[in-house]
């Protein structure tokens, strides 16, 4: 039985509210649980249980909850400017100096910057700036791009169409034209009996195959996440992306690098483009840009491509009402500054990263566990009916979201993408804070033996 508050508010979301990546029928069933408050790694519901964000929210609450710097900030903006636009000869303090300050922390080169208000509008905006880039070089039959099996993008039409999680697609006839997929670099488990490093440079070849096929004179990008995140943290070999970067380069297609998950510190580095040998031409970043406390994304475009689109682009033909948003831009700022003043960035390369990544890869001797994969504070545990062989249980059976369901029972939320149990936790995790977390996943993972082998 849960309390009124809790039934009322069900019982009024039932009714009106209908949710994103959800079957509404299931879900009006039992019932949404409400999140009421939360504090640091941690939120409560309106049952008032106490349980750790394994998730930072969805992948984005990188500083933490309750930062009061954040609700300042905002506050002191809406009372002096709440809004103004970007378009007409106009900016903001809060949105000029935050593209000063992203000039300052993004990769060398990187020095120009267009505000969107999701990562999906901001790869949707990528996909529309390929199109312009090579329609103002004269290659106009430059456009199709390349995506990758089990990669995320988001969900506007464009965004959708980048997505190779194929499940995404059916309901709404995508992907559109010029949107096509090359294979996914995970190497357990598509790897079979390849050294790691060189089934890294297959699947980087793959890329290759594609462009050869389609004529490179009409590939127009090459979009990747660095790592892996919806998909289910996954990390390509060491080989993989300097190798896929050789090949864009040496056929003249542009590289998007999607760090709305990697980016603002996920990975132990500002971005992951940093420690996985990516140079992009364009790179999307949502998420950790305010940590979530506001809507805002962004989207760099390197000096080589921004200098042409500049001088010879004309006037750019896109533009959404929030860009550069003076609240979200202020909040951004903000976050970007407790980022550097705290050396939170740092403490994930040198410190809690890296111990995060110790501590779970004591769970590769378990039964259940087969891969155990991340770097930084993001990774994925892969649960396996037989290790020997990689074989996952049955799907009728769940075991993802098994787990995930008596992790949650033992105050730990985590997400299941299919049966790898995913984490993201927020990045200023202390080492206490993940030795709970370990102690909630273990205690799930050895209550889930009996559930999942019986
Ligand atoms: N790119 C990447 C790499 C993402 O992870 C987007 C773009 C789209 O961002 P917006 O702000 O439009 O949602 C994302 C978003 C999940 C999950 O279930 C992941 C995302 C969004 C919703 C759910 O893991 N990532």
């Amino acid at each position: 039985m849960v309390s009124n508050m809790t039934a009322v508010l069900q019982d009024m979301d039932r009714q009106h509210h209908m949710h994103p990546f959800s079957d509404t029928k299931a879900l009006n069933e039992k019932g949404v649980r409400i999140i009421t408050k939360a504090e640091g790694c941690h939120m409560w519901t309106s049952e008032g249980e106490r349980v750790m964000d394994g998730m930072a929210g969805l992948w984005c609450v990188n500083i933490g909850y309750g930062r009061k710097e954040l609700a300042e900030v905002a506050y002191k903006q809406m009372q002096e400017l709440p809004y103004y636009n970007t378009f007409f000869q106009t900016s903001t303090q809060p949105a000029t100096e935050l593209s000063a300050k992203l000039a300052e922390v993004t990769p060398e080169g990187l020095n120009h910057v267009f505000y969107a208000n999701s990562g999906s509008e901001a790869n949707d905006t990528i996909a529309k700036m390929v199109r312009w880039y090579w329609n103002t070089k004269g290659k106009k039959s430059k456009k199709t791009i390349i995506s990758r099996v089990n990669a995320y993008h988001g969900v506007t039409m464009a965004a959708a169409s980048l997505c190779g999680l194929f499940g995404m697609h059916p309901q709404f006839d995508l992907p559109l034209p010029g949107f096509t997929h090359a294979d996914c670099p995970h190497w357990y488990r598509f790897g079979g009996d390849m050294d790691p490093e060189e089934f890294g440079i297959q699947a980087a070849r793959s890329v290759e195959t594609m462009i050869l096929q389609l004529g490179a004179e009409n590939v127009g990008a090459f979009i990747g996440e660095p790592i892996m995140g919806a998909g289910g943290v996954l990390v390509p070999p060491a080989s993989y992306w300097p190798e896929v970067q050789r090949i864009c380069r040496e056929h003249d297609v542009l590289v998007i690098a999607d760090e709305v998950i990697c980016g603002f510190g996920r990975t132990g580095t500002w971005f992951g483009s940093e420690q996985l040998g990516i140079d992009p031409d364009f790179m999307t970043m949502a998420k950790g840009l305010s940590s979530g406390y506001q809507p805002i994304s962004g989207v760099m475009i390197h000096d080589r491509i921004a200098d042409t689109l500049i001088d010879i682009g004309g006037e750019l033909q896109h533009g959404f009402t929030y860009s550069g948003h003076p609240v979200a831009s202020a909040v951004a700022l903000e976050n970007i500054n407790i980022l550097q003043r705290e050396g939170i960035v740092e403490t994930v390369g040198a410190e809690t990263g890296p111990y995060f990544q110790a501590r779970l890869r004591e769970l590769v001797d378990h039964p259940l566990v087969g891969e155990v994969r991340g770097l930084g504070m993001m990774a994925a545990v892969e649960i396996v009916e037989d290790k020997a062989i990689r074989k996952s249980f049955d799907g009728s059976k769940e075991a993802g979201r098994i787990v995930r369901d008596l992790a949650w029972d033992r105050g730990l939320l985590v997400r299941a993408t299919g049966d790898s149990l995913v984490m993201s936790p927020p990045l200023v995790m202390t080492k206490a804070d993940i030795d709970e977390l370990m102690t909630a996943l273990s205690g799930a993972l050895e209550a889930a033996e009996p559930v999942l082998r019986g």
